[in-house]
């Protein structure tokens, strides 16, 4: 970083220029990677400032039982993003949902925000103008080439291959466009790591869109490929290239990627793509890792598995619409044969998602008879006094993806296997912006301790100190 940049931070931090004098003179030459820089390094200080003055205070305990059972309640990380609150959800840099929904940019008769904003949001920690979100936009739609060899490695694999293996098979393909990794091989300043991670980030979230379109119409429509519309926003133009030209549908899509995109730091994509990015792994190394962990149906996978619990539902008792009897007879028979009650529970929220809120909301004004999206509300009313009465059961209610699948089936996209890579385009949101906070502030490499049984009951017989 130049001197000149160094003095504006300087006095930023001191307070002595205003950051909107900054931002002002910044957006006015468009330069959002510079701002990022800027407001990492007052981050930075503040935050060398904070551990100075109070680096040694406690803030928490960690219990036996806790080590054993996923770790759930222990405070170990620092995601700038988002955080989440048990009771109420998300919040994106102190914004809810609706928040979002009322404040950030929207297309041209939308009225969704447009998920360039909320990483921009999520990034720099303000909110975006317009100007902000087009040029997002416009950035996005030049770096969006894909080189053809990621394609031939997609079409490699069997048809029968699920969609997330395509997926990350294709980011990992993708990873031969690093300029982290080959900059690194030169040999690279450690200072100068946050940048080529910005720029390796950038041009992954650009091509994304283009992998996932490119997997659906593989797979499903007879591999007949749509090129992508250079004048469409990122969300528009998946799904422009997924084959849906539905005005209501690149809706969903715009709000499909703004509420999918982050869940603050510990959940598995999150805390993989920040663990293996701690190791100096590239964003496309990163990234592929914490896909990998949203694959699994506790995780990212649930969205499927919503849909494809409601069809065999639907198939056995041979409607499209079961009673709320017939629901709560069935989710027993789940619970019974050792099963999930996939859409349902949360490691960490202990009220309806808000995220599931926001796509009931969008069901009620777009598609309020759809037998589907009905029965969806119907399980609603009646899952969480079940998952109740079994008494174990932190948290009875929905979470994103109970209703997830059902507005995608509305528009027909009944494709279920598919659900998790749309997820998974939404998730780089959040973990790369993430892992572009993880360099700038220069995070170490990830390491816990961990112990074993063996080691816990000799501490327990008093034959061995805490460990270090
Ligand atoms: N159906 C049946 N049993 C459930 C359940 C559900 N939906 N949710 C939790 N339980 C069970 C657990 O399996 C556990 O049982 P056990 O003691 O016999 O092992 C017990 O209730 C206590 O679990 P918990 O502390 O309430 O939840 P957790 O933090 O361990 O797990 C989660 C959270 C999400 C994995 C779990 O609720 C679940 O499996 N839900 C269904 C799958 C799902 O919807 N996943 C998506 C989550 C959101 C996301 O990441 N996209």
């Amino acid at each position: 970083m130049n001197e000149n940049k160094l003095k504006i931070n300087t006095l930023v931090y001191q307070q002595k220029i205003s950051l909107s004098t900054v931002n002002y003179q910044l957006k006015k030459m468009g330069i959002i990677k510079d701002l990022f820089k800027i407001k990492a390094d007052a981050a930075n200080i503040e935050i060398k400032d904070l551990l100075k003055e109070h680096g040694n205070k406690k803030i928490g305990e960690v219990t036996l039982a806790q080590i054993y059972q996923g770790m759930r309640g222990i405070t170990g990380l620092v995601t700038e993003t988002s955080l989440l609150d048990t009771q109420e959800g998300i919040r994106f840099r102190g914004y809810t949902i609706p928040e979002l929904q009322q404040k950030l940019p929207k297309a041209p008769d939308g009225d969704q925000p447009l998920p360039e904003g909320l990483f921009y949001l999520m990034l720099i920690g303000e909110l975006p103008t317009e100007e902000d979100v087009n040029h997002i936009t416009s950035v996005w739609q030049r770096r969006s080439h894909v080189p053809n060899h990621v394609f031939a490695t997609i079409d490699a694999l069997p048809i029968t291959a699920h969609p997330m293996t395509m997926f990350v098979t294709g980011v990992m393909a993708l990873q031969t466009e690093s300029n982290f990794a080959k900059e690194y091989a030169k040999g690279l300043n450690k200072k100068d790591y946050w940048s080529i991670t910005y720029d390796d980030a950038m041009d992954l979230i650009a091509r994304l869109p283009r992998i996932a379109a490119y997997i659906y119409r593989r797979k499903y429509k007879n591999n007949e490929h749509i090129q992508p519309n250079g004048l469409l926003d990122w969300s528009g133009n998946l799904a422009h290239m997924m084959g849906y030209e539905d005005e209501s549908f690149k809706e969903l899509m715009r709000l499909y990627m703004t509420i999918h995109a982050d869940h603050e730091g510990g959940n598995v994509s999150a805390h993989t793509t920040h663990l293996v990015g701690s190791a100096l792994s590239d964003v496309y190394l990163s990234y592929a890792a914490g896909m990998n962990g949203l694959a699994g149906p506790l995780h990212g996978l649930a969205n499927q598995e919503v849909i494809k619990w409601i069809f065999e539902m639907q198939k056995e008792l041979d409607t499209q619409s079961p009673t709320k009897q017939q629901i709560a007879n069935y989710v027993q028979k789940t619970l019974t044969a050792g099963k999930v009650v996939p859409g349902y529970g949360h490691a960490v929220l202990r009220k309806t998602d808000p995220r599931f809120t926001a796509q009931m909301e969008f069901g009620k004004k777009h598609m309020p008879n759809d037998p589907l999206v009905n029965t969806v509300w119907n399980i609603y009313e009646t899952v969480p006094p079940i998952l109740q009465s079994l008494g174990k059961i932190k948290n009875p209610w929905p979470n994103v993806d109970a209703h997830s699948g059902s507005l995608l089936v509305h528009y027909g996209m009944v494709e279920y296997e598919f659900y998790t890579v749309l997820f998974s385009v939404s998730r780089a949101l959040g973990v790369l912006s993430s892992l572009c906070w993880d360099r700038v502030l220069n995070f170490p490499i990830e390491r816990p301790k961990s112990v074993t049984t063996a080691a816990v009951k000799l501490w327990l017989e008093g034959k061995e100190e805490i460990w270090e």
